[in-house]
C-alpha cells in the first residue's frame, strides 16, 4: 500500500477517534428491578388521576454511580490500586431515609472503604447521634455494599430543621452530593489484548419521605473497566507508527486474503476495516503494559 494511503487511513481513524464517539456507551439509566421503571409509575399515577406528580420526567430525582465511566488502562493501574467510585443523590425533595445496595464484580474489585456521607453533611454534627445507621456493610464475598440510614427520631430531627431533607439539583448537581463514598482496589489485570469489565449496578433502592412513602426516582448505574490496549502488531509493548505501518498493509483483508494478518483485526470480526483502524488510532502511542 503507497504511503498516502497508509497516512489517509490513519488520518481518519484519528480523526474518528478525536470526534469523541463514545466506545462504551452502555450504561443505561434504568429503575430498581423489583420497581416500576419512572414512566410506569407515571402511567400509574396518570391512572389514578394522581398528576401532581408528574413533572418528574422533566426534574426526575436521580441516585447515580459517580463516575458513572470508570475507564483505565492496564499501565495506569496495578494490582491494589485503588480508584473511588460514589453513590450520589440529586434532585430529590422530601427524602427522609434511603437504603441500596451496590453490586460489583468482587473478583475484580474489592470495597475497602465505605464512609455514609449524605446524612452527615445535611445534619449539623451536634444531631448526628440521631441519624441511624441501619446497615452500612462491605461484603466482598457476595460482590456488594450495602447502604441504610434514616433518622431515628423525626419529630426530632422535623424541629431541629434538617429534615426532611431537599436535595435540589442547584445546590447538588449531579456527582455533588455522595451518599456512599466508596474506595475500591483492583484485584485482576487484564489479559495481554484484552479488558476486565465489571458493571457497577444499583439495586434494592428505597428513598423514602418522612410519611413512609417511597419517592419517585431513576437510577444511572456505572461500570468499571481495565484495559490492556490493542495494537501492537510487532509485539515490541508499544503502539507507534510501526504498527500503523503493518495494519496499513493489512487494510481491507479477510482471513482468505493474502496480505491476511489476525493482529490487525483488533475486533475479532475477520476483516480489517475502520473500525480495527479507530481502536489502534485511539491507542497509539501507548504502552500496552
Ligand atoms: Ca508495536
Ligand atoms: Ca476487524
Amino acid at each position: 500500500m503507497p504511503n498516502g494511503t497508509i497516512k489517509k487511513v490513519m488520518i481518519t481513524a484519528l480523526l474518528l477517534a478525536c470526534t469523541g464517539i463514545p466506545l462504551f456507551d452502555n450504561v443505561t439509566a434504568r429503575t430498581d428491578e423489583a420497581g416500576m421503571s419512572l414512566l410506569q409509575q407515571s402511567a400509574l399515577m396518570k391512572e389514578k388521576g394522581d398528576v401532581s406528580l408528574l413533572h418528574v420526567s422533566v426534574d426526575t430525582a436521580k441516585i447515580l454511580v459517580d463516575p458513572k465511566d470508570n475507564v483505565y488502562y492496564s499501565w495506569e493501574k496495578r494490582i491494589n490500586d485503588t480508584i473511588g467510585i460514589n453513590v450520589t443523590v440529586t434532585n430529590m425533595t422530601g427524602l427522609f431515609g434511603l437504603s441500596f445496595k451496590l453490586y460489583f464484580n468482587s473478583s475484580l474489585l474489592k470495597c475497602t472503604s465505605f464512609i455514609e456521607n449524605l446524612f452527615r453533611s445535611v445534619t449539623p454534627p451536634s444531631s448526628w447521634d440521631n441519624i441511624w445507621r441501619i446497615k452500612r456493610k462491605i461484603d466482598n464475598e457476595g460482590g456488594y455494599v450495602e447502604y441504610a440510614y434514616t433518622y431515628m427520631d423525626s419529630n426530632r430531627a422535623l424541629s431541629e430543621g434538617y429534615a426532611p431533607i431537599n436535595i435540589t439539583a442547584s445546590d447538588y448537581p449531579e456527582g455533588k452530593l455522595a451518599a456512599a463514598i466508596l474506595t475500591f482496589s483492583i484485584a485482576k489485570m487484564p489479559p495481554p489484548n484484552g479488558y476486565v469489565d465489571c458493571p457497577l449496578h444499583l439495586a434494592s433502592v428505597q428513598p423514602i419521605d418522612m410519611l413512609g412513602n417511597v419517592i419517585l426516582y431513576d437510577l444511572v448505574d456505572g461500570y468499571y473497566r481495565l484495559i490492556s490496549p490493542t495494537g501492537d502488531l510487532n509485539g515490541d509493548n508499544v503502539i507507534d507508527v510501526h504498527d500503523a505501518i503493518l495494519f496499513a498493509s493489512a487494510f481491507g483483508s479477510v482471513p482468505a486474503s493474502l496480505d491476511w494478518n489476525p493482529k490487525a483485526d483488533l475486533n475479532n470480526d475477520d476483516i480489517v476495516d475502520l473500525f480495527d483502524a479507530i481502536i489502534l488510532a485511539s491507542n497509539f502511542g501507548k504502552p500496552t503494559s
